[in-house]
């Protein structure tokens, strides 16, 4: 497997060299400053690439082999093969993508926001700061914030009184600092920021779309995407809901095994791939992670390794160390190097390690770090991550 790194681009405190640091050799990127639903240029592809790949011809060689992520508007989730102009931009997008030489993209398609926490800076016993998505803060939210039309028949008296508990102990600044986490769109998100009445918005305009409704949605952009892609020598990677579960009334379709299992039915083209984040699809204790590697294999063009820990609610999870959350990550690492064995040079598997704590000098306060992004958390969670592999690959060559 190819050992990649996300970086933000130049605005990124983390630099090109500390990802050399690292140790990592493939770079994770997306051009984050065009507006989404706009088309990239070949011309602006090709300059981050020039940025990554040779402005500094004496360092160690990186390669960016994975966009992450061209985002896809809302039209496109709400109105399916309809919204063509935001369609046709997106496999512009794709085409600048694939003549610069990249062959991974990644994308999503949860609706109104992309990956959602309530905590960014919670404390863990030994002081660093982990991403957390808390239950009883979240109902807060989406009961006293949002005031979302429909959320009260969500929940049973018991889950209320805690939500009410959580909302009451929170100052105003609490309040505004909830709404900013969850609602102004988290960095690397393929959603908009949304202020409360643009969230309502939102949620109004997806009135009437079940979870069919927004897979038909999806596999009708598939049909349109995967033809040329496929052509071009580029895998689509789809990126699960995270938390994989329905959020806010809206439905969710790439949270669990079988949601996978029926978009490869209804799209088989081999450009629609999937990216395996251990850290979403494993907040599901139903998703047997080692097992979806092995049905999934061919499919896995690119992989997100980040353990997450349930709380005994089992519905509210925090981001533990690399190895240590609910998922076997050794079993999913020695399943994924199977399936990289057995695949030609140019194929292999690019994985990242995926948000560490904050740590260490990280903790500073005058640190600018870019939530769940820190360079040492992650570099922690890599070298983790390259020890095991290193150990199974022995391990399973005797
Ligand atoms: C968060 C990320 C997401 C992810 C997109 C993929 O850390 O995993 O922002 O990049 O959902 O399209």
């Amino acid at each position: 497997m190819r050992e990649g790194w996300r970086w933000y681009g130049p605005d990124d405190p983390v630099s090109l060299d500390d990802v050399r640091q690292a140790g990592a050799s493939d770079v994770v990127t997306a051009l984050h400053h065009v507006p989404i639903g706009t088309a990239w240029t070949e011309a602006e592809v090709a300059r981050r690439q020039w940025e990554i790949e040779e402005a500094a011809p004496h360092r160690t060689r990186l390669t960016w082999s994975v966009v992450e992520s061209i985002p896809i508007p809302d039209d496109v989730k709400r109105l399916g093969g309809k919204a063509n102009a935001s369609i046709e931009a997106w496999i512009a997008s794709l085409e600048a993508v694939a003549r610069c030489g990249i062959r991974i993209i990644c994308y999503n398609f949860m609706p109104v926001i992309d990956w959602a926490r309530t905590d960014l800076e919670w404390e863990l016993p030994n002081g660093a700061k982990a991403l957390r998505f808390d239950q009883d803060r979240y109902a807060a939210f989406e009961l006293f914030l949002l005031k979302r039309p429909g959320a009260d028949a969500a929940y049973d008296d018991a889950a209320k009184a805690r939500a009410r508990a959580a909302y009451e102990a929170m100052t105003e600044d609490d309040q505004a600092e909830l709404v900013r986490v969850i609602a102004s769109a988290l960095p690397g998100s393929t959603t908009e920021p949304l202020t409360l009445e643009g969230f309502r918005e939102k949620l109004r305009a997806y009135e009437g779309i079940d979870a069919p409704r927004l897979r038909a949605h999806l596999v009708a952009f598939l049909e349109r995407v995967t033809p040329v892609a496929e052509q071009l020598g580029v895998t689509l990677t789809l990126h699960p809901d995270d938390p994989p579960r329905p959020l806010f009334g809206l439905p969710r379709i790439a949270s669990h095994a079988e949601d996978y299992a029926a978009l490869f039915d209804a799209v088989p083209s081999k450009a629609n791939g999937m990216c395996f984040c251990t850290g979403s699809l494993g907040v599901r204790p139903d998703n047997d992670l080692p097992e979806m590697v092995r049905k999934f294999g061919p499919r896995i063009a690119f992989a997100h390794l980040r353990a997450t820990k349930r709380a005994p609610d089992g519905l509210s999870f925090h981001e533990a160390d690399h190895l240590d959350g609910d998922v076997d990550m050794v079993a999913v690492v020695r399943a994924l190097l199977r399936e990289d064995r057995s695949r030609p040079q140019g194929e292999k598997i690019v994985f990242r390690p995926d948000h560490g704590h904050r740590m260490l000098d990280d903790l500073a306060l005058t640190k600018r770090t870019n939530p769940g992004y820190t360079a040492i958390g992650r570099l922690r969670g890599l070298a983790e991550l390259r020890g095991v592999m290193r150990a199974v690959e022995t391990l399973d060559r005797t």
